[in-house]
């Protein structure tokens, strides 16, 4: 069998997806996605200009050493725009397995192991009442866990994850167009001082099943996140996450000294060997790569095996800048890991994207179940992909009140 020619599409309803399909010469083909939020036409690039000519020719089931080529081969290893592409390669690779297979991705991993994967929703008010609304909506809805992210009283703009309209707290999508990004301002004293008593609160609004979780976003220093941690032990959050930036993996040292809350990191990694060190040292609860981000199934089910020796679960990354390829690529390792945890789910079933992504993945009760259609379990409609095109866009900038430069 070979792989006879590959094309790449960048575009899609709000977001610039970027799909890769891959066809052979047995009436097969296979989709991957290799969108790198905010920076999309590199990794479509990098396909076309050097790792389709070479994918050409080759047998599309060995996925293993296919993997290992192009990551070995590229002498300058790892990085999120090379481990985007491998990973767009990687998933319709797998996509063809399955189809030649005739079988859904979880049944070559090992089978289910449970029928539906918790997701959680992502909940945002401007303030704490338009929070709770929101959290309201999801639990409504029957979401069993929920993100918060509230706007903090005397803060210079509104952070990450805060909706910025109340027209925002029930369908949360981020639009960072332009190539020059909107610079927000953050305060981390008033941070610090809000945001504890507020998940004091949302707890007693929820009640004790719901599930808590609330992301940090990279903006606290080792000290700050330590003391944040101590004193939100109480809410018994589900995770804290990004505490602290992930560049510094040492910094969660302090933070496991002083409490006990789960934390999650990992969306911004991109290969195991940014999050070995972690795992090993048991300093996380939750590991959030992405599989689009971090070298495509073949590479995230090898930290995901690793994580499980230390009693780390999954969390994998699932903003709406991932495709529904990404997402379902996730739903069959959510089916199958003996280690799953939770998935993201920010909402991206609009009716444009699922006329560009047909599928049979579903939500019901907070759960997501997998579809038991060969391979992938989606597919891409051209016709619909040619209405798109790309718009540059950047994720915003910190800055702090007196102009130093933060993290987002
Ligand atoms: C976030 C992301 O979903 C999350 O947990 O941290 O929304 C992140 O800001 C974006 O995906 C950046 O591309
Ligand atoms: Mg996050």
């Amino acid at each position: 069998m070979k792989i006879t020619s590959a094309k790449v599409f960048v575009g899609g309803p709000a977001k610039n997806y970027v799909t890769l399909k891959i066809m052979t010469d047995q009436d097969i083909y296979g989709l991957g996605d290799a969108t790198l939020n905010n920076r999309e036409t590199l990794p479509a690039q990098y396909l076309t200009d050097y790792l389709i000519p070479n994918l050409i020719g080759m047998d599309p089931r060995n996925s293993e050493d296919i993997w290992q080529f192009f990551f070995k081969g590229a002498y300058f290893k790892r990085g999120p725009i090379a481990m985007a592409a491998f990973g767009a390669i990687d998933m319709a690779l797998w996509d063809i397995k399955g189809k030649l297979a005739n079988m859904p991705l979880y049944q070559l991993f090992g089978g289910k192991s449970r029928e539906g994967a918790m997701v959680y929703a992502h909940a945002t008010g401007s303030d704490l009442e338009d929070l709770l609304d929101s959290i309201s909506y999801f639990v409504e809805q029957g979401y069993k866990a929920v993100r918060v992210q509230c706007g903090i009283p005397g803060m210079p703009t509104a952070s990450y994850g805060v909706s910025e309209s109340k027209a925002d707290v029930k369908n949360y999508i981020t639009n960072f167009s332009g190539v020059k990004p909107k610079i927000e301002v953050w305060d981390t004293e008033r941070y610090m001082r809000y945001m504890p008593h507020t998940l004091e609160r949302i707890r007693e609004h929820v009640g004790p099943d719901i599930k808590v979780l609330h992301d940090v976003h990279h903006r606290l220093r080792p000290r700050e996140a330590a003391a944040f941690a101590k004193q939100v032990e109480s809410v018994g959050l589900f995770w804290l996450e990004d505490p602290t930036p992930a560049d510094d993996q040492d910094a969660l040292k302090l933070l496991r000294q002083h409490s006990t809350v789960p934390v999650a990191i990992g969306e911004v990694f991109n290969s195991i060997w940014d999050c070995n060190k972690l795992i090993e040292n048991e300093l996380i609860d939750f590991i959030r790569v992405a599989v689009t981000y971090a070298g495509g199934i073949t590479h995230v089910k090898r930290i995901v095996d690793l994580a499980g020796l230390h009693h780390v679960r999954t969390g994998f990354h699932g903003a709406p800048s991932h495709s529904p390829l990404c997402m379902a690529a996730q739903a069959h390792l959510n089916a199958w890991a003996p280690n799953f945890g939770i998935q993201e789910y920010l909402i991206l079933g609009t009716p444009e994207c699922d006329a560009l992504f047909p599928s049979e993945h579903r939500m019901a009760g907070g759960l997501m179940y997998v579809s038991d259609a060969p391979g992938l379990g989606v597919d891409f409609n051209e016709t619909e992909a040619a209405r798109y095109s790309y718009t540059a866009g950047s994720h915003p900038v910190v800055r702090l009140e007196d102009g130093t430069l933060w993290n987002y």
